[in-house]
Parts: C-alpha cells; sequence; structure tokens
C-alpha cells in the first residue's frame, strides 16, 4: 500500500520531462522489439496508464552495439516487486515492501582518488550530464533467474571521462548508500554495509555499462536502486550496485561485499558463464521471471549473458575458471 502513495516522490525537473504522447510513440517502438508485438503491446500500455506511476524519464533508443536486446521484457510489476536489496532485507518481496523510507533526493555522487578531477556531482548535474538513452538489457542474477529490462540513463563512460582518471586507475570502486535511517536491513550482518562493488577500469569504460536514472520509461523506483544505479548487462547482478553515493578510482582491485562475505562463491570478475558453476549449483540454465509457472522450461544460460561480442574480447586469454 504504501508503494503506491510512494510512487509520486518528485524526482526529475520539468526539462527532463517528456510528453506523454512522446513516450507512448517510444513505448510502441520499444514493444514492437518483441516477437508477438501486437499481444505485447496491450499490457504494456495499460500499464503504464496505472495509477501512481513514477514520473516519466524518456531516451532515445541507444546506438551503443547490443544495447537492445530482442526479448520481450519482463512485466513492470515483476521487475519492480522481485528484487534484490539487501539494505531492504534478505526476501525478494522485502524492498518493494520497505523502500518506501529510502529519500532519492537530495543525492549527491562523490568522485574520489586517482582522478584529475575529482569532485562530488549533484543528481540534477549528472541527470543532465549526457543524453538519457533507452537500453534493453538481460540481466541474469547469479541465483538462476533472469529479467529483460529496459533502462534510461548513459554510458557510465560518459562521466569518467569527465573527471579524467590518472594513469594509476585500474580499478573503479562504488559504493552505495548506507543509512540505518532510511534502510531497515542494514541491522543485520549478512553483508559488510556499505554494499560495494568494483569492475576494472576498462570494464567501467565500456559503452554497455549504464549509468541508470530510470527504467521502463520512468524514474528508477526505490527498490530497483532510485535514484541511480550501474547496470552492467554481462555479469551477475550483484556486480550492478544500486543507489550509488561514490566512485572511488583505485591502483588496485578493490574489495566487494560479495567476494567478502564468501570469497568462494562470488567472484571479482562474475561474468555470466555458463560453463563455471557456482560452488552450490550450475550455472548452466536460467529461468526468465514471468514465464509460466513451476513447468516452464529453463533457457540455456549465453556466455558473457549474450554480449560476448561486444565484451568477450576484454577477458582473451584470461583462464575465466580462475578469475571467475
Ligand atoms: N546496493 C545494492 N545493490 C544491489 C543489490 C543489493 O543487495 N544492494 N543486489 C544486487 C543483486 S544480487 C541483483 S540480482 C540486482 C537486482 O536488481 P533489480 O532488483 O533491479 O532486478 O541488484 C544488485 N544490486
Ligand atoms: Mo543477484
Amino acid at each position: 500500500m504504501h508503494l503506491l502513495k510512494d510512487r509520486g516522490f518528485n524526482h526529475p525537473h520539468s526539462a527532463e520531462i517528456t510528453p506523454q504522447g512522446t513516450y507512448l510513440d517510444r513505448r510502441r517502438w520499444m514493444q514492437g522489439l518483441a516477437a508477438g508485438a501486437a499481444l505485447g503491446a496491450l499490457p504494456a500500455l495499460a500499464q503504464s496508464a496505472r495509477p501512481g506511476k513514477l514520473a516519466p524519464l524518456a531516451g532515445g533508443r541507444s546506438g551503443v552495439a547490443g544495447a537492445l536486446v530482442m526479448d520481450k521484457p519482463t512485466s513492470y510489476a515483476d521487475a519492480s516487486s522481485y528484487n534484490n536489496y539487501y539494505e531492504f532485507g534478505t526476501e525478494k518481496s522485502d524492498p518493494v515492501a520497505a523502500a518506501h523510507a529510502l529519500r532519492p533526493r537530495p543525492w549527491t555522487v562523490a568522485v574520489e582518488g586517482e582522478v584529475k578531477k575529482p569532485g562530488v556531482f549533484d543528481l540534477d548535474a549528472l541527470l543532465k550530464l549526457a543524453p538519457m538513452e533507452e537500453r534493453i538489457y538481460r540481466l541474469r542474477c547469479v541465483e538462476g533467474w533472469a529479467m529483460v529490462i529496459p533502462w534510461e540513463g548513459y554510458s557510465l563512460a560518459e562521466l569518467i571521462k569527465r573527471v579524467e582518471p590518472t594513469g594509476n586507475a585500474k580499478y573503479v570502486q562504488f559504493v552505495t548508500l548506507a543509512d540505518k535511517a532510511q534502510m531497515p536491513g542494514l541491522a543485520s550482518g549478512v553483508l559488510d554495509w556499505p554494499y560495494v562493488e568494483g569492475l576494472r577500469l576498462d570494464e567501467a569504460m565500456h559503452p554497455l555499462t549504464l549509468l541508470a536514472f530510470g527504467m521502463y520509461g520512468e524514474v528508477l523506483p526505490k527498490q530497483n536502486g532510485a535514484p541511480l544505479r550501474v547496470v552492467v548487462p554481462w555479469k551477475y547482478g550483484f556486480k550492478s550496485g544500486k543507489s550509488i553515493v561514490k566512485l572511488r578510482f583505485v591502483a588496485t582491485q578493490p574489495k566487494t561485499s560479495w567476494q567478502s562475505a564468501a570469497p568462494r562463491e562470488y567472484g571479482f570478475y562474475s561474468n555470466v558463464n555458463p560453463n563455471v558453476d557456482h560452488p552450490r549449483w550450475s550455472q548452466a540454465s536460467e529461468r526468465r521471471i514471468g514465464e509460466g509457472g513451476l513447468f516452464a522450461k529453463k533457457r540455456p544460460t549465453l556466455m558473457f549473458n549474450g554480449y560476448e561480442p561486444q565484451v568477450g574480447q576484454m577477458y582473451a586469454g584470461m583462464d575465466l575458471g580462475k578469475f571467475y
């Protein structure tokens, strides 16, 4: 209940808001990408008219290679109610129930470490830093389920270029919000807080690495990482940190929360790979959320989550079993 009330929070300024007509046209195009477009368009349009929807946040279709997968998007209802966001609890249904306490404004992102131009960026400045694009990405959770989500944002490289990493910058650490007043899950010791993640600099600069502010043509719901998050589509979902407050450019491989919690299970790279199993389960196949119930057929997991043509070269010569 509180979720519906919560959806009206004041997020983008009017300049960022696209007239609803434009949004609907874009939505039709998006749905047209999916197989069975005529059928698919109906639920999406009905959904866009639901009460209490978030503020529109449109992006032009991305020209980045691989940024628009043809798969049918997961329903907004599933993508915004089946979440991993441990700061709000460890059950899939916890974030949607508890994230109302998150305050996505005012918000700043600090950039520090090995950069020539460190600083603190306000959310409003970040929203205008580069043109928003729509990206339709597969998101694969390490637990074995997957979704297809249309995001709005721009390549993280746009921000990285502006802060000018020094020659010593080899990695980026992402630090996410940890505030007990807003996040009931911090009372649990399940992970080291704040939730931290990291990428090698070339991974962070890859055009597919997205700094996302919205999804499904609206600002990000709190449970999906408002007001901004990273999305790295060829890696397991936990690499895509939500509600980012700091980027640290560093010389050595930074600590990540999941690696600290279970180093044998969660490596720094965590590229989606059907041939490298999790120690406790196979990664050879996956289940798409929203596809039939218990009897839905699993799908084979794709190397690099299907983004091998775009990202495979970054790992040439690496033993992916060792660098899992
Ligand atoms: N701060 C933070 N970011 C996080 C997580 C988290 O618990 N805390 N969970 C990760 C995991 S395991 C996944 S699968 C994705 C889920 O993103 P979604 O809920 O938007 O689908 O967010 C990732 N980002
Ligand atoms: Mo995940």
